[in-house]
C-alpha cells in the first residue's frame, strides 16, 4: 500500500479517535507535515465538535484557516486537550525524533501543553533504535558553528540545512550517524549546549498513543 494510502489511513483513524471525546469548548492541537496535512482534511469534517486548534507551525494554520477551522494563539487557550502529529521515527516506547519538517520547537511546546499526544506515523517510520533519520536540532543562527562541534562531541556528523529557516527565525543542523540507544540522556545532553533551542528527540515527553499505519490496517499502540 503506498506511503499516501497509510497517512491517509492513520489521519482518519485520529479524527475517529478523538471525535468521541470533544465537546465544543475544547482546543485541539496541530501538528505539521503531510501526515497532519491529511488529518487537518479529515478534521474539517467535525469542526463543529470542537472551538478551535493552536498549530505547530504558519503551514498548519494556513491549511486550518483554509478549511474555516479557528487558529488560536497558545496564550489564549487554558488547555489543549489532545494534541496530534506526525514522526519522522518511533521506537516501541514511543520516544520519536520530529523536525525533519523544520516544526519541531512548536510541535515540542505544544506536545508539552496538550494533555494527550497522538502520533500518527506510518509503517515506514517505525524503528528499535532511533537514529537512522538525522536528528534535527534548531539553533540560534549565531551560534551554529559552535553547536556543530559540541555535536561532534557527541559522536554526531551535523549538516547545516541550507536554505531553511524556521518559523522562529533559527537555523536546523541534521545530526547524521546517530546510533541513538538512551534518546533521554541524548535530548538531555543536546539541550544543554548553549545556542540550541531545540532538538527533534521526544523522549522526556513521548507520544502517549501511536497509531501505526499498516498493511494490515491501523495498530493502535499505547
Ligand atoms: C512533523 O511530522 C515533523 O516533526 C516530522 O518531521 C513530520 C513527518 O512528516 P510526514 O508526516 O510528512 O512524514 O510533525
Amino acid at each position: 500500500m503506498p506511503a499516501d494510502a497509510l497517512k491517509q489511513a492513520v489521519a482518519r483513524a485520529a479524527v475517529d479517535y478523538i471525535a468521541p471525546k470533544l465537546d465544543r469548548h475544547d482546543i485541539v492541537g496541530v501538528g505539521t507535515g503531510s501526515t497532519a496535512g491529511f488529518f487537518i482534511d479529515y478534521l474539517a469534517q467535525i469542526k463543529g465538535h470542537f472551538d478551535g486548534t493552536v498549530a505547530s507551525s504558519e503551514a498548519t494554520a494556513t491549511r486550518l484557516q483554509s478549511h474555516g477551522i479557528p487558529v488560536y494563539d497558545l496564550n489564549s487557550v487554558d488547555d489543549v486537550v489532545v494534541y496530534v502529529d506526525g514522526a519522522d521515527e518511533t521506537n516501541p516506547r514511543l520516544e520519536l525524533i520530529k523536525g525533519g519538517g523544520a516544526a519541531l520547537t512548536r510541535e515540542k511546546i505544544i506536545a508539552a501543553v496538550a494533555r494527550e499526544f497522538i502520533c500518527i506515523a506510518d509503517a515506514g517510520k517505525w524503528v528499535d533504535c532511533l537514529g537512522s533519520f538525522p536528528l534535527p536540532v534548531e539553533v540560534i543562527p549565531m551560534a551554529r558553528s559552535h553547536v556543530a562541534r559540541e555535536l561532534v562531541k557527541l559522536g554526531g556528523d551535523p549538516v547545516y540545512r541550507q536554505g531553511c529557516e524556521t518559523d522562529n527565525g533559527n537555523v536546523i543542523l541534521d545530526v547524521h550517524n546517530m546510533r541513538i540507544t538512551d534518546p533521554r540522556a541524548l535530548e538531555t545532553a543536546i539541550n544543554q549546549i548553549t545556542g540550541v533551542v531545540t532538538n527533534g528527540l521526544f523522549a522526556h515527553r513521548p507520544a502517549d498513543l501511536l497509531l501505526l499505519g499498516t498493511e494490515a490496517g491501523v495498530e493502535q499502540i499505547a
